[in-house]
């Protein structure tokens, strides 16, 4: 009817028709705008503290986050820190930009820890996850629902961190190629006089060769740092000086750049693939995503290489296996890499469930690679922060150094590094401690994200269904004090787990220092405790790290090697500090040694 009237009133008044059409297309897009201005502004879930100028952003958070970054160089992570500093709170709530419900951000261990062991309605955040790895692993299951599927995803690889496993396969390649990483260093030392150098791609590469040695075998031909050993080596002193690498009166503190001689295809493709996912932890916001997709671009020629050459190693695994089963030995008892497990455990998985073998899918292609890209960075940065905290502490590494060879002392008196055997059969509690440490320093991954499968509550506060909780491992409660919290807003399982004396705290007094012994009990402190206090650093629960036991097998094995080698000597300080830039892990943004070789029997 009064669309009737309304054509009506414009056919009898020709002139003001066009006009008044006008007004009314500007009338409907301002509401139209209005409206969307109004549904991309941040929607705060009641009660849950928050930053007010960020709820009338219609970016919501993400200005004063790029604000903070562009001012103090600090990453989201701390961002978060600060905001529950800022709003005296241990759970916030933030804006990641337009059309995003909030996120949920929880600062205290204790509710994060009875979140991911005893809570059930919440599970693993599949979008922030695939936000970092869908384009590059589609079919991993780090970003699925806890389900069938992932279970069934997750039984490929499983048995590699059995304790047989690691013994016989994952031990030894690590020390082998953690050895060349040793000799590396150990050229660099000499040529460079002691001068300050960049650690990060040496760690990066040996913790790669070292994982690639794991999931492919002995016999897989794609090395990073032997190329670099042999290249530095084959360097006479005239090629030195020429280089520029010498140390001189006045270069001491200058950092050298050594040349890294030819690069092989396969690693630079990996090493470009891992690069492309730098960045992505941010793909909450925008800017970041779109520079990760127009990298996708760039990487796709690297992407194709990985995935032949995964297939090619597939292929030889199932070659391999067949052989092994036509000499009518037990394939497992013999199997020497984490595909041929793969392609075993698929093996028996397919028979149990009478359907054919697929030993080329893209889940078997994405679930190695998955092994190799989860278990190289996240280690290597742990390791980067490693030998900075122990220069940093020199009393430390001195009494690490002590209690290794206390343990070791064939290796001492016969001037040579542990060998595996040696490594795997010690149990050194300052070691043990000294890793603990290491990882909750570092804040390698220094978040980890759930959702909620239904509504809920978080420390008292109702959430809906689909909400994201993002629960921070280096900030309040870990690394510093955290915030006081009424017992009864805890959920029940929170409090039940407090009256079994399952709450751990630490003392707000030096929780921000690094302090090994923290971990360690009994009157000489000679009982490594892993359960001391507050860690978040593989996560907890169902969905926590899968490769967790391997991570410290090798941290143990590249600590050992390294401390045992040698002196970690202090950087100059522009080459020295904390800062950290986030790309799949939280990195040191400065990654610096300086070396001294440890000779033995010099210095007992
Ligand atoms: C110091 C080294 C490492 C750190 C700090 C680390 C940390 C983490 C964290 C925080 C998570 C998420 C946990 C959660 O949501 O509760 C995770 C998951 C995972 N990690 Fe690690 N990790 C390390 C080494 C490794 C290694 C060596 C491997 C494999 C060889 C690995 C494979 C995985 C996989 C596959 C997942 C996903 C598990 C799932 O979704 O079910 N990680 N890791
Ligand atoms: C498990 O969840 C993933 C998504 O996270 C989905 O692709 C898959 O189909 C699910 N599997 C089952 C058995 O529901
Ligand atoms: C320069 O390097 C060579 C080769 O490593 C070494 O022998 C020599 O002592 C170095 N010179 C100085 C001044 O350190
Ligand atoms: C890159 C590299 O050195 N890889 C080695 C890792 O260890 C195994 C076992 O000794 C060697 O076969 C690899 O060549």
């Amino acid at each position: 009817m009064a669309r009737m009237e309304y054509s009506a009133l414009l056919e009898s008044v020709p002139i003001a028709q066009e006009n008044l059409r006008l007004i009314g297309i500007s009338v409907l897009s301002c509401l139209l705008i209005y409206i969307l201005y109004r549904l991309a502004l941040p929607k705060p879930i009641p009660g849950i503290p928050y930053d007010r100028d960020a709820a009338r952003h219609i970016l919501g958070s993400v200005p004063s986050l790029l604000k903070l970054e562009a001012e103090t160089g600090a990453t989201f992570v701390d961002y978060m820190i600060h905001q529950s500093e800022k709003l005296n709170s241990p759970i916030f709530q933030v804006f990641l930009g337009p059309f995003v419900r909030p996120h949920v951000v929880l600062a205290d261990f204790r509710e994060s820890q009875d979140i991911l062991l005893r809570r059930r309605e919440f599970d693993r955040a599949v979008e922030s996850m695939s936000g970092v790895f869908a384009g590059m692993i589609p079919d991993h299951h780090i970003h699925m629902k806890t389900n069938g599927t992932w279970k069934a995803h997750r039984k490929l690889l499983q048995d590699m961190m059995l304790p047989n496993s690691l013994a016989s396969v994952a031990g030894p390649m690590i020390h082998a190629n953690t050895s060349e990483l040793i000799k590396l260093w150990r050229l660099k030392a000499k040529i460079g006089g002691g001068r300050p150098f960049d650690s990060h791609k040496d760690v990066f590469q040996g913790a790669l060769d070292a994982i690639l040695g794991v999931a492919f075998g002995k016999d897989f031909k794609h090395h990073a740092i032997r190329p670099k050993v042999e290249y530095l080596s084959s360097l006479d002193d005239a090629a030195i000086k020429e280089l520029g690498l010498n140390r001189t009166e006045t270069n001491y503190d200058e950092p050298v750049t050594f040349p890294e001689g030819p690069k092989d295809k396969v690693i630079a493709a990996i090493l470009d693939l891992a690069d492309s996912l730098d960045g992505m932890p941010g793909s909450a916001f925008p800017k970041l995503k779109w520079a990760w997709i127009s990298r996708m671009t760039n990487a796709r020629h690297a992407i194709k290489t990985r995935k032949q050459f995964i297939e090619r190693e597939l292929k030889r695994a199932v070659e391999l296996q067949k052989t092994k089963e036509g000499s009518g030995k037990d394939p497992r008892a013999r199997a020497q890499s984490a595909i041929e497990l793969m392609v075993r455990n698929e093996r028996e998985m397919a028979k149990s469930s009478g359907r054919k073998p697929n030993y080329l899918s893209p889940v078997m292609n994405d679930e190695i690679f998955g092994f190799v890209v989860a278990g190289h960075d996240t280690t290597s940065t742990t390791v980067n922060w490693g030998v900075k905290l122990l220069a940093d502490h020199p009393q430390i590494t001195t009494r690490l150094r002590a209690a290794l060879q206390r343990s070791h002392p064939a290796a001492v008196r016969e001037r040579r590094s542990p060998n595996i055997d040696e490594i795997q059969g010690s149990r050194i509690p300052y070691l043990e401690a000294t890793m603990e440490e290491l990882l909750r320093c570092a804040g390698t991954t220094p978040s980890v994200d759930r959702v909620a499968l239904s509504d809920t509550e978080v420390l008292g506060h109702p959430i809906k269904k689909g909400t994201m909780v993002l629960m921070l491992g280096t900030g309040p409660s870990v690394l510093r004090p955290g915030f006081a919290v009424e017992e009864g807003r805890r959920s029940a399982s929170s409090q039940a787990a407090l009256r079994d004396g399952k709450a751990r705290a630490w003392d707000p007094a030096d929780m921000g220092l690094f302090m090994p012994e923290r971990w360690l009990a009994g009157e000489n402190q000679e009982v490594f405790d892993a359960t001391a206090g507050p860690q978040l650093s593989f996560g907890l629960g169902g969905r926590s790290c899968f490769g967790k036991k391997m991570a410290y097998l090798e941290l143990r094995i590249i600590l050992t090697l390294i401390v045992w080698n040698f002196e970690l000597l202090p950087c100059p300080a522009e080459l020295s500090g904390y800062e950290s830039i986030i790309g799949i892990t939280n990195k040191p943004l400065k990654s610096y040694v300086r070396l001294r070789e440890v000779k033995l029997g010099e210095d007992a």
